[in-house]
């Protein structure tokens, strides 16, 4: 009786809860982030620098045994690497201490591999401790890159090497101030000095450093650190699988905290994963992580760094951009100049969030209330959202922007505190009285910014189709980015015709081929251009309508292909090596090491070679080579040999110099590949001449 009586009284309360909807706070739906983790999330970009001996070598892996007196630069300056990184907009910087080759750049007590034995400053100096200085002037947050690997270490792949490892990382972590992110490379293990001994020395990444204990150290000595590892034990930050800069469209903050980590996790994450690991997208500002005087003019342009800006922070990451330290000690000008391009680019194209100004309206509110309305998602408050009922997970959400208004821009940040929920949406524009379909994707996030052409409507209706849990969304934006032409490209073909071409349609094309900078009274590009010996050409493109330019693309050329001739095979394919055409590869399957060889029909000064991996895949990719000259073809002189370091993360043109030699032959021997088979591929080969 007592209990019907309950019932009774209850029922009025819950059917009032049912019309009301739901008034409780939502509760966190699968795993959560980290207050760490929530801190480095909204740091959304900072600066990756690469420097150690190998900078002075020209290599992108130091062997371990260059004399220390190498490292010797003539101006180095932390405070004008902190003044790049803060006018780039950045929020903080990651320090190579120690790289592959083993030198470190503060003088660690435990080896004498490090600036102390360099010229620089005497021996005096302490790189890391400047940097730290340097941060704090300019409040920017300090990180650091200790590789696991060291090809210097004469004890690395025993179990001494550990107690070495963590001496390092002990004085990283207590002697420089906070440090906000730790970053352990997944390189490991390989060929190297190693005190001495020159030899190929494999660990077991996943067991060799004992990571569970070495992350209790440093969360011990910096408890506000997040670790970043792409080896073994799951850190609190994920690789995205690539260093090209881009993570997935669809990209979940979350993988399984034991178990394999396949590919597709790195990139889109794992949406039931039951730990919160979310993407940081690494890419270096030019070809190579550290600095080689060839890439000066391989600087990303300003639309290339736009596409890193939204491929990354705008798809749910961070985005961690390297800057190399060139042999001065300085970060070269272009690209500092390039960094500032888009920062001010990125503040104009955000300026105005048309949003802001719109009147917010969502088919569902939770329990009707205030606490969650849609208003809650345009007044620039990240600790206001607007949530549904638990029981919706599909709702939609329209902007009035009382008149038509031009727009290419839309941005929408999860309140991902209480977990990552939804799954996919759809953004609509009402314009010429008709809903236009924008955008069909997937997950949100932190943040997540779409591209598309400019429309002009009066209303947006962003429609959440599936949720994991009820949604929940802290921040709608809708602007209106001004156009960045993208610049040309430009190849040239065996015989010499140079084609350049752009993606935009309403865009002309001018060049010049004596390295000046085209304008609209330069030469147009109406077809290919001819070409003999070797060429400097310069195109930009022009918006006829805008009166606009794109930046100038920059291509040299050397010798022509023209009578070049592949030696040895009957296959036609293997002419793709040499048609300049970057798309087209040909690869031989024989037992390595495999020779490839080329007549130059010519006898040249040769200087120097170039390799281009294939590029559409990852197959073939040669990592050690030996580089030959002949005059006749029979008689072979070795002129170079070594390893195209990084080639499996970074697969861009390998370039080799060597002393001047006179030769009509050319003989790249493939000594092995990154995947270790009988698969040799090649997308270019070129050379250098003098
Ligand atoms: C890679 C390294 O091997 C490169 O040299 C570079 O440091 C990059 C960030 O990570 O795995």
């Amino acid at each position: 009786m007592a209990k019907r009586i309950f019932l009774f009284a209850a029922l009025p309360l819950f059917v009032i809860a049912l019309c009301k909807g739901q008034t409780t706070t939502p509760k966190p739906f699968g795993p959560v982030p980290s207050e760490n983790q929530l801190r480095w999330q909204k740091m959304e970009y900072y600066a990756f620098l690469h420097f150690s001996i190998n900078t002075f070598t020209d290599q992108e892996w130091g062997s371990g045994g260059d004399d220390a007196t190498t490292f010797n630069p003539d101006s180095l300056d932390c405070r004008q690497w902190a003044r790049v990184c803060k006018q780039a907009g950045m929020k903080g910087i990651i320090l190579t201490a120690k790289h592959h080759s083993g030198f470190c750049l503060w003088p660690s007590k435990y080896t004498d591999y490090s600036v102390k034995s360099s010229p620089w400053k005497n021996g005096k100096g302490d790189i890391v401790r400047e940097l730290a200085d340097a941060c704090k002037e300019y409040g920017l947050k300090l990180g650091i890159y200790l590789s696991p690997w060291d090809r210097n270490y004469a004890g690395y792949g025993r179990p001494e090497y550990i107690t070495y490892f963590r001496n390092q990382l002990t004085e990283l972590l207590t002697q420089y101030g906070d440090i906000f992110e730790i970053w352990f490379d997944g390189a490991n293990g390989g060929s190297g000095y190693y005190g001495g001994a020159n030899e190929t020395r494999k660990i077991d990444r996943t067991t060799y450093y004992d990571w569970k204990n070495t992350y209790k150290l440093i969360r011990k000595l910096q408890p506000n650190i997040v670790i970043w590892n792409d080896g073994g034990e799951r850190g609190d930050l994920r690789w995205v699988g690539t260093e090209a800069g881009y993570v997935g469209e669809t990209n979940w903050s979350k993988l399984d905290s034991t178990g394999e980590v396949t590919w597709n996790m790195l990139h889109s994450g794992l949406e039931n994963g039951n730990a919160w690991v979310a993407g940081e997208v690494n890419t270096s500002i030019r070809p190579g992580w550290f600095y080689h005087t060839y890439e000066d003019g391989r600087v990303k342009p300003l639309p290339q760094m736009l596409d890193l800006y939204y491929n990354s922070f705008g798809r749910n990451g961070t985005l961690l951009l390297n800057f190399p330290i060139n042999r001065h000690g300085l970060i070269h000008g272009n690209d500092e100049k390039v960094s500032a391009q888009l920062a001010a680019a990125v503040k104009e194209a955000f300026a105005v969030n048309l949003a802001a100004s719109a009147t917010a309206k969502a088919s569902n509110v939770r329990g009707h209330e205030k606490n969650y309305s849609a208003s809650n998602a345009i007044d620039q408050n990240q600790d206001t959202y607007w949530a549904t009922d638990d029981s919706v997970t599909a709702a939609s959400f329209t902007l009035n922007f009382g008149k038509p208004v031009a727009f290419n821009r839309f941005l929408a940040q999860e309140y991902i505190r209480l977990g990552q929920r939804v799954k996919n949406f759809t953004v609509e524009a009402l314009s010429g009285g008709e809903w236009k379909l924008l955008a069909k994707e997937t997950t949100i996030g932190y943040k997540r910014i779409l591209r598309f052409p400019t429309i002009t409507a009066s209303q947006l209706r962003f429609t959440i189709t599936a949720a994991k849990a009820c949604p929940l969304i802290t921040n709608i934006g809708v602007y209106n980015a001004p156009l960045i032409l993208t610049p040309p490209t430009i190849t040239r073909k065996k015989a010499g015709d140079i084609t350049i071409s752009g993606p935009e349609k309403e865009a002309v094309i001018y060049y010049t081929l004596n390295g000046s900078t085209p304008t609209n009274k330069s030469a147009k590009y109406t077809a290919p251009v001819s070409s003999t010996g070797k060429a400097k050409v310069r195109a930009v493109a022009y918006d006829l309508l805008a009166h606009k330019y794109s930046t100038a693309t920059t291509e040299q050329f050397d010798i022509t292909h023209t009578n070049w001739k592949i030696v040895g095979t009957s296959d036609e394919n293997a002419a793709n090596i040499i048609d300049g055409n970057p798309n087209s590869a040909w690869h031989q399957h024989n037992k390595y090491p495999q020779d490839i060889v080329i007549d130059l029909s010519n006898t040249e000064n040769l200087a120097g070679f170039r390799y281009l991996p294939e590029q559409n895949g990852n197959a073939g990719v040669i990592t050690n080579y030996e580089f030959f000259v002949s005059q006749d073809g029979v008689q072979w002189q070795l002129a170079d040999k070594g390893e195209f370091s990084n080639i499996s993360n970074n697969p861009v043109w390998q370039v080799k110099n060597f002393s001047t030699v006179h030769a009509r032959y050319v003989k790249l021997r493939a000594i092995n590949n990154t995947q270790n088979n009988d698969d040799a591929g090649y997308a270019e080969i070129d050379v250098i001449t003098n």
